[in-house]
């Protein structure tokens, strides 16, 4: 009998097997086929897997190479200062979805209007929707940032390159994720079969799954809010901070990066929040790049994402850069938040009517 013939141990066989779970591996067993469209989401998966690698890459070198840190004096379509960063990562996503025959159009935060890849277009039904820096305040102090993406069908020709078909609600979404570079550099992706996770094994320069099936608590003690609105917000959410003050079992989070926040809630339970303001009711975040494939992978892993009033999912954008509030994580805990939401927009509905006109 030779070493060959003699079966391996159960740790050495659990280690390779581990390995060999690579995100485009794990894509086509989710879908039990080797169908076009299959092997298209798992071709899709692992571009986007090799732009968070380059992403990541930078990132862990920032400190050490030229123009990598601080901002690049321009605003972007939203008004906010954009950084360099935000401009490597934006054009890394471009880069490798050229020549792939799988996106045709490219839809990000840091883009006025979506980016075409023309000799993509006639085989490539997909979009890609991204934020590809999220929450970039953190980049300069090292602290953990993350990507956020979604993939929806492209529905027909757009051929005067309006993207009117993005017009659409969070159903369209055919798979979304997102990727954090923290301690590790991790991959949370969904094709609507469940929530898993992946973490970048350096050695290996692939992700290896390292969480299937993520399950978000029905409830969880942390909320996570920049309390510094406090006094631009409607009297509703001071209510609902006032009330998480008040009882015991809440712990604050709030990390300055909605990738790394709602993680810890996936993980964990609890509710990630961005309301608006009196000023600005429609908040900060945007409802394509942000909003809609959260909500999209935190319903999948049995959580839930609200404007307040309405289904983040349900939301249909007037434009490509729409906002919306965000509330969003375990069921009770978006609950408690819309109830004092509704709450006070029927007490307000109900003031209206006895107050008569003129
Ligand atoms: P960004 O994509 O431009 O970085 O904006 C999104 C980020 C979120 O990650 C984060 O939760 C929020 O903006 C932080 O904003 P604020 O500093 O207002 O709390
Ligand atoms: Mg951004």
């Amino acid at each position: 009998m030779t070493d060959m013939d003699q079966p391996l141990d159960l740790d050495h066989q659990y280690a390779i097997d581990r390995d060999c779970t690579t995100l485009s591996r794990h894509v086509l067993q989710q879908l039990q086929s080797f169908s076009a469209e299959a092997q298209d989401l798992s071709a899709l998966m692992n571009r986007i897997a090799l732009a968070a690698k380059l992403i990541a890459r930078r990132l862990t070198r920032a400190g050490l190479v030229e123009d990598a840190l601080g901002f690049t004096g321009r605003t972007n379509v939203q008004g906010e200062s954009v950084k360099k960063m935000d401009v490597f990562a934006n054009q890394v996503f471009i880069s490798v979805f050229e020549q792939s025959g799988l996106v045709c159009r490219l839809a990000s935060e840091e883009m006025d209007q979506p980016y075409y890849i023309p000799e993509n277009c006639p085989i490539g039904r997909y979009t890609l929707l991204y934020d590809p820096i999220d929450g970039s305040s953190n980049v300069d102090i090292n602290l953990n940032v993350g990507a956020i993406f979604a993939i929806r069908r492209q529905e027909g020709e757009d051929l005067d390159h309006t993207a009117q078909d993005l017009l659409q609600d969070g159903h369209r979404q055919i798979a979304a994720g997102y990727v954090l570079y923290g301690p590790s550099t991790m991959l949370v992706y969904s094709i609507g079969k469940g929530v898993h996770a992946f973490t970048l094994d350096p050695s290996l320069g692939e992700f290896i799954l390292s969480t299937e099936n993520i399950r978000i608590p029905e409830h969880g003690p942390v909320y996570s809010v920049n309390e510094g609105n406090f006094w631009q917000w409607e009297e509703s959410i001071r209510n609902y901070i006032r009330y998480v003050h008040r009882h015991d079992g809440y712990t604050a989070r709030y990390g300055g990066a909605l990738v790394g926040d709602i993680h810890r809630i996936l993980f964990q339970g609890g509710v990630f929040l961005y309301p608006g303001t009196v000023k600005k009711p429609e908040g900060k975040l945007r409802l394509l790049y942000e909003s809609a494939p959260l909500a999209f992978l935190v319903e999948q892993a049995g959580g839930r994402a609200s404007t307040g009033m309405q289904e983040i999912m349900d939301v249909i954008p007037d434009k490509l850069h729409a906002r919306t509030p965000l509330i969003i994580g375990s069921k009770e805990d978006v609950a408690l938040v819309e109830s004092f939401i509704q709450e006070h927009d029927r007490a307000q509905r109900e003031q209206e009517i006895l107050t008569p006109k003129g």
